[in-house]
């Protein structure tokens, strides 16, 4: 699978600025039109010294690392909530896998605030606010369409109908009292009946605090607050970054780059610790194919049975699974080649239904 993730936020927090860093793109920024900004798609390498160094030993003659598809889609101003997101907007929201929120903490003056005062724990909840009226008008449309469909069903359908409404009162009640659904108990079955309506705020939640230059060193007395923040709504990671520092790097030579970084004590990029965080959040882990043609790696959820994991590669090595060679990707390394690693009796054998795990090398056996 590739992975969608859709970057939101108040106006004028550093999406764009965000989005190019993470992308290598080049999207305008610090437009302060005060109209809703337009949408920028883009793709991220995922960052992987594992494939870096598979390709280093395999020398392949194409390298392929994961990719992140990133959408940015900024806000309007809303002065009432439930304004500030367009109908097209919503719909990129909701099918993205994960959504980055980025909020403001930088001070510059220069760069208008929608809200007059920089307030990242505020910032949060306007945003959260405006998801959940999203949500809650999902619920309502719904409940009304539900009733005379109610009326006409008769039997198993009727039934099914009349759960999915329990349902949304369920759901209805938590967001008219502003709870987002993440935090509302849902058993199996009420999540599978909600699952299609792709609701706002039960998707996974990364809150990107964009930090000022002089926080960056010491950023703790600003993330507290919102790790607090997100934290008590189940909104899970909070990461810090510094998007015009980041930006900045982005512009230098490798080393030139990480030597800047050891000087602020970073240890990665924001983008190395944005996808880390997202793989983390969704429970996603990478596999890797090598060979003379190519090095390249998948994503896929963690625990996948081998014979499912092997259809991300081609329908064919699903449908026509035997086994699966199977070796941790240091220990490749390690043995040199395949042909050594099966010599030193590394590389094991697993069935269709092996769990896969992160960093493994995969070497498919199936019949066409
Ligand atoms: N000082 C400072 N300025 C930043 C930082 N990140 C972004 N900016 C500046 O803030 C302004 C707005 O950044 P954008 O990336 O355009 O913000 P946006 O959220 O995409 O804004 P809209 O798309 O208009 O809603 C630009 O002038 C950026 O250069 C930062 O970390 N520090
Ligand atoms: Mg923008």
């Amino acid at each position: 699978m590739n992975v969608v993730s859709a970057i939101t936020g108040l106006p004028y927090v550093g999406k764009t600025t965000l989005f190019n860093l993470l992308t290598g793109g080049h999207a305008k920024t610090g437009s302060f039109s005060g109209a809703e900004a337009e949408t920028n798609v883009g793709i991220a390498k995922v960052p992987d010294h594992r494939v870096d160094e598979l390709a280093a030993l395999f020398k392949p003659k194409k390298t392929t690392h994961a990719e992140v598809l990133y959408r940015d889609l900024g806000l309007a101003h809303a002065k009432e909530p439930g304004q500030g997101i367009s109908p097209q907007k919503l719909g990129d929201l909701r099918t993205a896998d994960a959504i980055v929120h980025v909020v403001r903490a930088f001070r510059d003056p220069s760069v208008p605030h929608v809200d007059g005062s920089i307030d990242p724990v505020r910032d949060l909840a306007s945003v959260e606010l405006e998801l959940l009226f999203a949500d809650h008008g999902v619920v309502e449309r719904r409940l009304e369409r539900i009733e005379p469909e109610l009326r006409a069903a008769k039997g198993l359908e009727r039934e099914t109908k009349e759960r999915e409404k329990a349902v949304l009162a369920k759901a209805g009640a938590a967001l008219a009292s502003e709870r987002p659904l993440r935090d509302v108990d849902f058993d199996a079955d009420e999540r599978k009946t909600m699952r299609g309506f792709r609701f706002l705020t039960l998707m996974p939640t990364l809150a990107v605090v964009n930090l000022d230059e002089v926080d960056v060193a010491s950023p703790d007395a600003i993330l507290a607050p919102v790790r607090k923040a997100a934290s008590a709504h189940r909104a899970t990671s909070v990461i810090p970054v510094c998007a015009k520092i980041e930006a900045e790097m982005a512009e230098l030579s490798d080393e030139e780059a990480a030597e800047f970084r050891a000087e602020l004590g970073l240890v990665e990029s924001a983008l190395e610790r944005l996808v880390r965080a997202t793989y983390e959040l969704l429970g996603l882990c990478s596999f890797f194919t090598t060979g003379e043609d190519e090095v390249r790696a998948w994503t896929t959820p963690c625990g996948t049975p081998a014979q499912q994991a092997a259809g991300a590669i081609h329908s064919d090595l699903e449908r026509g699974f035997i086994r699966a060679e199977v070796i941790k990707w240091d220990e490749l390394l390690k043995a040199g080649s395949e042909a050594n690693a099966k010599k030193l009796g590394i590389m094991r054998t697993e069935g269709k239904t092996y769990a896969v795990q992160d960093g493994e090398v995969f070497h498919v056996l199936f019949n066409v």
